[in-house]
């Protein structure tokens, strides 16, 4: 047989099964849910209205990845994603704190989210067309575009991939980790063998143990366990190579456009106030007078004396006041979290479009 069919066999093989088991993680068993033609389940239409009945909104996060979301001694959650939690919280509420934070892992988040035990899911996951069509969720906008690394002991001496042939590889159960690795070692020609975790506890703990030669996931989520990492983190060392595509973002369920649209543009809101200059510093100065009708359409107020402009969003149109004031224009959330993991924002897909990077907001008007 012709070694590249074999090879595309046994891709399309290790797909079918990696893809079987994301589906079935996250197949709910609401079968009995109305749903439309196409699969879309209506049972959880009116989110709005169910978030403000319950009085707080239920944001699914990680809980185990410093810089991103993390359970604190005090019991409150830190990072760039429970900060993206609090602005949807403080669009809908006025008020940051109507925040209950559910951890989720890899493989059962996207069960949670169908199933409605959070209303919105926003944990270091990738946009996949699978994700979208397969698995009928929504995503918003990415708020932070990554990559797949691979992290090895220093001491150890893989430099590259191709160092790696026949080792051993820990990964997250039920992540697009898992399908990126099975397709870049087998374009390489190389083997492996795949100790997959329910939780990046877990898998540490094999890696501490010397079970696997190779620790691979997005690189944030590298760089922030390399931070915590008990040996320290000049025990580890990460690869150069990045094995694919991963923007990270909010996600809602299929079936619910204003509350789609509600994660959706408090998202493009806070991309929209940093390159306008809009922060929690100036937020208020910028409401009693704001400097451009950019400004004034971002925050819900009238320019030069000029009536609001309402744009329907069903949050009201000064949703992005509280936001500001209490969370954060983009730069501020991610200086904040992410620049103390080391992760440099500037010359980064992660930059402003005005500043050569991907984060850039329709316009708000
Ligand atoms: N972005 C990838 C990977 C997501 C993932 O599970 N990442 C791991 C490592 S960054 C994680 O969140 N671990 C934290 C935990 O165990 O809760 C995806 O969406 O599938």
């Amino acid at each position: 047989m012709n070694i590249s069919w074999l090879k595309r066999g046994v891709l399309l093989a290790v797909l079918a099964f990696a893809s079987l088991a994301v589906v079935a993680c996250s197949d709910d068993d609401d079968s009995a849910s109305a749903s439309t033609a196409n699969g879309d389940s209506h049972e959880h239409a009116d989110t709005l209205q169910t978030v403000k009945d319950r009085g707080v909104l239920k944001c699914g996060i990680s809980g185990s990845l410093p810089g991103f979301s993390q359970l604190e001694a005090d019991g409150s959650y830190t990072g760039f994603d429970a900060d993206y939690c609090r602005a949807v919280a403080a669009a809908v509420f006025g008020d940051s704190s109507k925040v209950e934070f559910v951890e989720t892992t890899g493989a059962n988040r996207f069960e949670t989210l169908a199933s409605g035990e959070v209303d919105v899911l926003i944990r270091n996951t990738t946009w996949t067309l699978s994700r979208d069509s397969d698995l009928k969720q929504s995503f918003a906008a990415p708020t932070f575009y990554d990559g797949q690394g691979m992290m090895v002991k220093a001491d150890s001496p893989f430099q590259t991939l191709e160092d790696m042939d026949g080792a051993t590889i820990c990964v997250n159960q039920g992540t697009t980790t898992e399908l990126n690795l099975a397709s870049q070692f087998l374009e390489r020609g190389l083997t492996y063998t795949a100790l997959t975790f329910e939780t990046t506890d877990l898998l540490q703990e094999a890696f501490l143990a010397g079970r696997c030669d190779g620790w691979t996931t997005d690189k944030s989520g590298l760089a922030s366990r390399r931070g915590v990492y008990p040996e320290g983190p000049d025990a580890l060392r990460i690869l150069a190579v990045t094995m694919s595509k991963e923007p990270l973002g909010p996600l809602t369920r299929h079936g619910d456009d204003e509350w789609f649209d509600i994660v959706a543009w408090v998202t493009f809101g806070t991309f929209q106030a940093e390159e306008l200059g809009v922060s929690s510093a100036n937020v208020d100065a910028q409401i009693a007078n704001p400097d451009s009708v950019a400004v004034a359409l971002m925050l819900g107020v009238g320019y030069d004396g000029g009536d609001v402009t309402d744009m329907g969003l069903a949050v009201g149109p000064q949703f992005m006041q509280a936001v500001l004031k209490q969370v954060g224009n983009y730069g501020e959330i991610y200086e904040k979290n992410i620049t103390p993991l080391g992760l440099e924002r500037e010359g980064s897909l992660n930059a402003l479009w005005t500043n050569g990077g991907l984060i850039y907001s329709p316009p708000i008007r």
